[in-house]
């Protein structure tokens, strides 16, 4: 009975609770998206920041920080956290602006910044992967994620604006090609205050939680999100937690090799 009640009590917990899995912010891994201009909302950093060519600033615009969770951990969590809902989308002036995909590159050769320059807009499709070497579309109807091998078959939406700043923010979203490599949980949050966000400011934030363990332990990856227009391009960059060091691993094993004794003396004693 006592059990029972714990584990109600447990489940109430769990559900009554919204965000049933903490934010993992303990590593920023924003870097720079290398298109800016002067200082107030289109300076060098990411926070209270869009591109120079976005009309509409503020708060519900702003994709503010990619976080990666701490290195010791057993999973590899990313976050992403913006002002910007990346689950409803935001109704601008004129338009109603769509959210997008992460992409992730692994092997350093992601465009971004000024290199996308001149790649052009209107959400037109294109063969090209921008460098990017997986694409990960969120299903927030099941919280669940797909993630896709990219490859040169692969076609993608460019984001809407083509003048100054916002080729920069290129790729938009995922269209087709390549190869289907997973699903997963992933979790949403809103509602967010600027002190659950680890500072960052506006007062409203939304945040995206996943698992990449879909990459090798060790890899370095660049990682891309935006939106419909393309007036912010939120990047980040880091590191999956290599294979652990063989002292680990032999305190690992160690308990390994008590965990089989243990259930060995057990099951002769049923015999
Ligand atoms: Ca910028
Ligand atoms: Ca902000
Ligand atoms: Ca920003
Ligand atoms: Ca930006």
């Amino acid at each position: 009975m006592k059990s029972k009640i714990l584990l109600f009590s447990l489940l109430a917990i769990f559900l009554g609770n919204g965000n049933a899995f903490a934010l993992q912010l303990s590593r920023n891994i924003t870097i720079s998206d290398q298109v800016y201009s002067g200082q107030e909302w289109y300076g060098n950093w990411e926070d209270q920041e869009v591109e120079p060519s976005a009309n509409s600033i503020g708060q519900h615009w702003d994709l503010e920080a990619f976080f990666l969770n701490d290195p010791n951990a057993t999973d590899t969590i990313l976050t992403m956290v913006g002002g910007y809902n990346f689950k409803d989308g935001q109704q601008g002036s004129q338009y109603f602006w769509h959210p997008g995909d992460i992409f992730i590159d692994v092997d350093g050769d992601a465009k971004y910044g000024p290199a996308n320059s001149g790649s052009g807009g209107y959400n037109a499709e294109v063969q090209n992967t921008f460098g990017y070497d997986y694409a990960i579309q969120l299903d927030f109807l099941n919280s669940r994620y797909n993630v896709f091998t990219l490859d040169s078959s692969t076609r993608v939406q460019k984001v809407w604006y083509h003048d100054q700043g916002n080729p920069s923010a290129n790729p938009w979203r995922y269209v087709s090609g390549g190869t289907p490599e997973r699903t997963g949980d992933f979790w949403f949050y809103e509602g967010l205050t600027n002190s659950d966000v680890a500072g960052l400011q506006g007062d409203t934030h939304y945040a995206v939680a996943l698992d990449l363990g879909f990459l090798d332990p060790g890899t370095d990856f660049t990682v891309h999100y935006t939106y419909q227009c393309g007036n912010d391009n939120l990047m980040g960059g880091g590191q999956i937690a290599p294979v652990p060091e063989p002292a680990t691993m032999l305190l690992f094993g160690t308990g390994l090799v008590g965990l089989a004794g243990f259930g060995r003396k057990r099951f002769s004693k049923k015999v």
